[in-house]
């Protein structure tokens, strides 16, 4: 059994065995939740208000989308996106895959545009992310339809069960989201999966698993906000080598703030009062 499999558990009415199980064999799930149709509509006019208040922002790389007002990483967020985070059926679910102690430290829009939007390569997020031991669920949420032809997600089953990083290399193009591809040889693309989503599902992915998704050549839109939760267990490192703009765009991660959603934080080391309003 994996590290996964050993931590996830089913509790009533929510992640069933059967998704739990598919979680612990292929590194995502496609939970049976969603959101509420004004909860959508809602959430769909708020990406409008940011993609217009970050003109200069590419909008597949909109950056702790969640912090109001304009953050340290020149990107000008949206409480609301933290209530989404915070939203208790999610945070239920996430708590069951990385147990009951849960921060909240990332949310990022990939937001694709008909037409133009960006390809992602494949790579796992754990390889550039400052996070002791590496350890995340990320919940990606659909805020319009994705699907093969408009560049919906697509994961690598199985690729998280080694808990193993493969070598990465990186690429000096800018027509692509992130600059680090895994290097070829690692992984059996032949086996790939694409996640296709309604407006309002979700999926969930671990840390480990190899991910990313093709260019958006079709004239419809694809948005989706990737929220990004860490046990308690976990140490979110604030080391200076971690931030800058080594993947293709900038990440501060000294002064991210995080959010302790549920439980405690078991290193005793995190600090949750960095890059909160009061306390920048
Ligand atoms: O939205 C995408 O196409 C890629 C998302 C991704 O790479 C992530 O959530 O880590």
């Amino acid at each position: 059994m994996t590290e996964i499999a050993d931590t996830i558990r089913p509790l009533a009415n929510l992640l069933s065995g059967d998704e739990l199980q598919a979680y612990a064999q292929d590194g995502i799930v496609v939970p049976d939740y969603r959101l509420a149709p004004e909860r959508l509509a809602a959430l769909r006019e708020t990406l409008d208000r940011l993609l217009r208040d970050n003109p200069g922002i590419r909008p597949e790389r909109l950056v702790s989308a969640h912090i109001e007002g304009r953050n340290a990483e020149g990107v000008r967020g949206s409480a609301e996106f933290l209530a989404l985070a915070q939203d208790k059926g999610i945070v239920d679910r996430v708590a069951q895959l990385i147990g009951d102690d849960v921060i909240l430290w990332g949310c990022q829009i990939f937001c694709k545009p008909g037409g133009d939007g960006l390809a992602v390569p494949w790579h796992q997020d754990g390889q550039y992310w400052p996070i002791l031991p590496l350890a995340t669920c990320t919940v990606w949420i659909a805020l319009d339809d994705s699907t093969t032809d408009n560049g919906c997600l697509r994961v690598i089953p199985g690729s998280h069960r080694q808990r193993k990083l493969h070598p990465h290399r990186r690429e000096a193009r800018d027509d692509l989201v992130l600059n680090q591809r895994v290097l070829e040889g690692c992984i059996d693309e032949g086996s790939e999966m694409a996640i296709e989503l309604q407006a309002g599902q979700m999926s969930m992915h671990d840390v480990y698993v190899v991910h990313g998704s093709h260019a958006n050549r079709s004239p419809r839109r694809r948005a989706g906000v990737a929220i990004r939760y860490m046990p308690g267990t976990s140490l979110f490192d604030r080391s200076p080598q971690h931030s800058g703009a080594s993947n293709g765009y900038l990440v501060d991660f000294s002064s991210r703030p995080l959010w302790l959603l549920r439980g405690r934080d078991r290193t005793g080391r995190n600090n949750f009062q960095l890059g909160h309003p009061t306390h920048s």
